[in-house]
């Protein structure tokens, strides 16, 4: 469900194809709510059918007819209702602190393969998020700039601040991460198993 109002958040910026919601989706809201193409065209097809946006056949050369979706005063009311209504929580399910938990019962060297590969996954999550802040900071992410080209220029820093924020909290979750696992290396070591007694 979260999926269409990620769509309907990419559609407040401007009308888009199909074809340019799915490459754009990518570029932007996709950063936090994954979505492959194959579930973003149906969604699309529903969205349409429920009066949320409308589908408008473009002229073009080839023999496909491309259409081009636009939020409709529905989809707007739906998304700014949807933005204002508190979400659920769902309970911890995070199968790296499960692991975390026993690794009294592997071997050293394959926990520390783990957490190094956990440091190394976080760390390139950690520069995707900053280098996302900073386009977004320069104002040059072209959803980003297609919003604000749309939009009057009072309301330009207050755009920017809060899907700035949105990266900041992302940044920090990295962050989080890759020194959580650095303390689980050095635990490692601290407890490494008690060396079996040689026997004669
Ligand atoms: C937008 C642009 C959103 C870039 C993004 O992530 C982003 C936007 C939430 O203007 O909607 O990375």
């Amino acid at each position: 469900m979260s999926l269409r109002y990620a769509l309907l958040a990419l559609l407040t910026a401007r009308p888009l194809t199909a074809y340019d919601i799915a490459k754009q989706f990518g570029s932007s809201v996709g950063f936090v709510w994954h979505a492959p193409d194959s579930q973003i065209y149906p969604e699309l097809r529903r969205m349409e059918k429920e009066g949320l946006i409308d589908a408008e056949e473009l002229p073009s050369g080839g023999r496909r007819t491309k259409r081009e979706y636009r939020i409709r005063p529905e989809g707007v009311a739906r998304f700014r209702e949807w933005v204002g209504t508190p979400l659920g929580y769902q309970r911890e399910r995070d199968v790296h602190h499960l692991k975390a938990a026993y690794l009294e019962w592997s071997d050293p060297e394959a926990a520390r393969e783990q957490l190094r590969r956990h440091i190394a996954f976080h760390t390139e999550q950690l520069d995707q998020w900053l280098e996302l802040r900073e386009r977004l900071l320069d104002r040059t992410n072209p959803t980003l700039a297609a919003r604000l080209a749309a939009s009057p220029p009072e309301q330009h820093d207050r755009i920017v601040a809060f899907k700035v924020f949105a990266y900041d909290g992302l940044v920090e979750r990295a962050r989080t991460e890759i020194e959580w696992a650095r303390r689980g290396l050095v635990l490692i070591d601290e407890q490494l198993p008690p060396a079996q007694e040689p026997t004669v």
